[in-house]
């Protein structure tokens, strides 16, 4: 058999601090129980799965103004961005395409800031019923995973209070290189920011009035028609239907469907740019039996799959001829 053609880095970030209420931190172990990896090496890539990290536990960790655990969703963080950087090196050195799935939603600054100090031109497609752009003045909840943006962008540099174990990073990202899409349930403080910022966003009203398809064509040419670059790709799996991913955390009425999930997914890895991707907020514990677990774990999966080019018009990477009768 002839060696594969690309590879892709697998990386799971058990953590759960970004919100108060647990479960998150088994995200990874589900999503890997579902058949992630035997579904990415069907699809001819050679897998290189780093297993999960191992973040480390502070016991004393007050609350900052508002912010729930700032020192241990900031040093999680810290160690995520160095593994991302380390992999991201990798990818540049080997040409190996990498993908990782974390947790809770709070874990994105790692990951994207990790993915920008390798690829300081990337941009950033973030998938998800909520923006995730509150600044720890606008938050209404605390919680750190409604907030991930803010991190981000520079924008926003001196709204944004100096939170213990966050003094290693640094705004990185510019409001124009981010697109939305899904939202449903944005608090007033982001519903400021977005406009303010002139930030490009599709809420799921946008998706119903111009069609998915469409949503993507403006997505990239907003974000690669002055030039082609690295893909981000944050996805929440609280953006579809709660009917479809039921176990999650805040989960929100009137989100994608399954083909409009897997249509924005296909046309990511079109562009052939992807470059990183995060699958966040499965949490099985909030599952109202095994059955609403698996559904949710195995639909991640199949978005994996599908930003990594599993097509629904099928493959025959490993056929060259049409058996003969004879
Ligand atoms: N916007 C709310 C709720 C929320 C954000 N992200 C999630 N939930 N998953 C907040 O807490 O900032
Ligand atoms: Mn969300
Ligand atoms: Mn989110």
């Amino acid at each position: 058999r002839q060696s594969r053609a690309q590879s892709v880095a697998v990386l799971g970030a058990p953590f759960s601090r970004g919100q108060k209420r647990g479960g998150v931190e088994h995200g990874p172990k589900v999503i890997r129980d579902a058949g992630l990896i035997d579904r990415l090496s069907g699809l001819d890539y050679s897998v290189h799965d780093f297993g999960d990290l191992n973040f480390r536990h502070l016991e004393k960790d007050e609350p900052y103004m508002d912010v729930k655990f700032p020192r241990n969703v900031g040093g999680a963080n810290k160690m995520l961005s160095s593994a991302v950087i380390l992999n991201v090196l990798l990818y540049l050195t080997y040409k190996t395409c990498l993908r990782l799935s974390s947790s809770s939603h709070s874990l994105a600054i790692g990951s994207v800031s990790g993915h920008a100090q390798q690829c300081p031109d990337l941009c950033l497609i973030w998938v998800d019923a909520h923006a995730d752009v509150n600044t720890p003045m606008t938050s209404p909840s605390g919680n750190l995973h409604g907030q991930p943006v803010a991190f981000m962008l520079k924008e926003l540099q001196d709204k944004m209070p100096d939170i213990p174990g966050f003094s290693w990073t640094k705004p990185f990202l510019s409001s124009r290189d981010l697109v939305y899409i899904g939202l449903r349930d944005v608090d007033p403080g982001e519903h400021h920011i977005l406009k303010n910022l002139g930030i490009q966003y599709f809420t799921m009203r946008d998706i119903d009035r111009l069609g998915i398809q469409r949503v993507m064509e403006v997505t990239f040419d907003h974000l690669l028609s002055r030039k082609q670059r690295p893909i981000h790709l944050s996805f929440d799996i609280d953006a579809f239907d709660p009917s479809l991913a039921p176990a999650t955390g805040t989960p929100v009425n009137g989100g994608l469907t399954y083909r409009e999930g897997i249509y924005i997914t296909e046309e990511i890895h079109n562009t052939g740019l992807l470059s990183v991707m995060d699958l966040v907020e499965v949490n099985p514990v909030l599952g109202a039996n095994p059955e609403a677990v698996e559904a949710t774990a195995s639909l991640a999966v199949d978005v994996i799959a599908s930003a990594l080019g599993q097509t629904r018009e099928g493959a025959h990477v490993s056929i060259v001829e049409i058996p003969s009768a004879k």
